[in-house]
């Protein structure tokens, strides 16, 4: 119930296209995305006007919460869950780390995520926040997200370079999707996690592909969340070497190089007819229409260095 109501600040899909030449940063009135020059983190504060519960209890709530986490303490997975406080002010945490990324690293990451949204979240009103680190996502609401399935807001990163050989390109990127979807989906209670490469015919080019969920999800959110991803790749990254779909429930991504550890990467062969074009996935013919208008309330690009950050 409460959750639907925080919603209405959260229906923002959001397109950042990583283009050194438009040196522009968009806020919305009720929430707003930032990122790090080349997207090592980036956030997203909703800023509702809080009616629910009293938000400087709520944020003395969160406060302790994120301060107190990730402690010093062993950390010995990728996938945090904790809360503070009496509703209807508790603070409610999930803390997951990229499936492929050592311990130590996720709590390096944990750590730095967390001191940003500290600095960057701030306002009493802001009852939901956040942060997609390359490495890791931590996020936080008034509400209870455990196993709850939420894709919004979205952020689109695209890389400025284009794919030199589109369709094809586009041909392999959503058979390699659906085979790395359906490993992550089989994962487990801790991780839901998939990365692999496959190699584009003709062109001999490599794509390097991650997708994850957050592992609290049941195996049908997750199907659900990453199958929408996929298909929201044709509305915003079509034709580009690389791109990222974030939501708070799951995410994907992939590249022309290599971004994973390589201890997680794998060959994922597609079916055979991926070198005919005359069967299989038809490549679409909207290579060229980035944005669709209608479909995005807030197109915002950001000033950052023409390379796609890798790690
Ligand atoms: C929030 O609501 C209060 C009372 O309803 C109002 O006084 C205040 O101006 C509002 N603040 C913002 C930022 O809208
Ligand atoms: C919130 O709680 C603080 C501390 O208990 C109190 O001073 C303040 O008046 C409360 N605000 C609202 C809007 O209830
Ligand atoms: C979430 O955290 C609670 C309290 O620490 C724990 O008991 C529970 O097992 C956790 N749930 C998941 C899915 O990790
Ligand atoms: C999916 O998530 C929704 C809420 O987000 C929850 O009600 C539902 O039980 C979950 N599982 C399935 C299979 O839909
Ligand atoms: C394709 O790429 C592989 C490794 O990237 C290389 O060994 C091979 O020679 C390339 N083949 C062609 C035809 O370019
Ligand atoms: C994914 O690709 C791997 C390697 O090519 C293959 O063994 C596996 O069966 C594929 N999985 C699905 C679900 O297609
Ligand atoms: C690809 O097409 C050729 C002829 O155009 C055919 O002989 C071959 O069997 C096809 N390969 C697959 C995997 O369908
Ligand atoms: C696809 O078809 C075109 C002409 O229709 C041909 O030039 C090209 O080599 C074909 N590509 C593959 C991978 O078979
Ligand atoms: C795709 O584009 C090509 C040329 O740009 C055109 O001939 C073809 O009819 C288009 N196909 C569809 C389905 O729009
Ligand atoms: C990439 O392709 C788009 C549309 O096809 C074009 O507008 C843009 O200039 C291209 N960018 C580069 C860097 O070639
Ligand atoms: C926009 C903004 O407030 N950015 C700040 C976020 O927090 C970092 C520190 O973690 C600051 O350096 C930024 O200025």
């Amino acid at each position: 119930m409460g959750s639907s109501r925080l919603l209405i600040f959260f229906i923002l899909p959001i397109l950042l296209v990583l283009d050194p030449l438009a040196p522009a940063i968009a806020d919305d009135q009720n929430s707003h995305t930032l990122c790090t020059e080349r997207a090592d983190y980036c956030w997203s504060c909703s800023n509702a006007n809080n009616t629910i519960n009293n938000g400087s209890i709520y944020k003395q709530n969160l406060n302790s919460l994120l301060s107190s986490f990730p402690s010093n303490a062993q950390i010995n997975s990728r996938f945090y869950n904790f809360s503070l406080g009496q509703a209807p002010n508790t603070g409610n945490a999930i803390a997951v780390c990229r499936g492929d990324v050592a311990l130590k690293d996720c709590l390096t990451c944990f750590k730095d995520s967390v001191s940003i949204l500290l600095q960057n979240c701030t306002s009493t009103n802001e009852q939901e926040a956040i942060i997609w680190a390359q490495r890791c996502t931590v996020r936080y609401s008034t509400v209870s997200i455990l196993g709850v399935l939420e894709d919004e807001p979205v952020l689109y990163l695209k890389s400025p370079r284009n794919a030199s050989n589109a369709e094809l390109y586009n041909q392999v990127l959503n058979p390699l999707f659906k085979n790395l979807s359906e490993k992550a989906t089989a994962g487990n209670s801790v991780s839901k996690f998939a990365a692999g490469h496959a190699l584009v015919p003709v062109t001999n080019q490599t794509i390097y592909a991650t997708v994850q969920c957050s592992p609290d999800l049941d195996k049908q959110n997750c199907s659900n969340c990453l199958e929408e991803s996929i298909s929201d790749i044709r509305k915003c990254c079509v034709g580009v070497e690389g791109a990222r779909v974030l939501k708070p429930s799951c995410y994907l991504r992939f590249e022309s190089n290599p971004f994973y550890e390589p201890g997680a990467d794998t060959l994922i062969n597609l079916p055979g007819e991926q070198g005919n074009n005359t069967s299989g996935n038809k490549p679409s013919n909207i290579t060229t229409k980035v944005s669709p208008p209608s479909f995005f309330r807030l197109v915002l690009s950001l000033c950052l260095l023409s390379a796609f950050a890798f790690l």
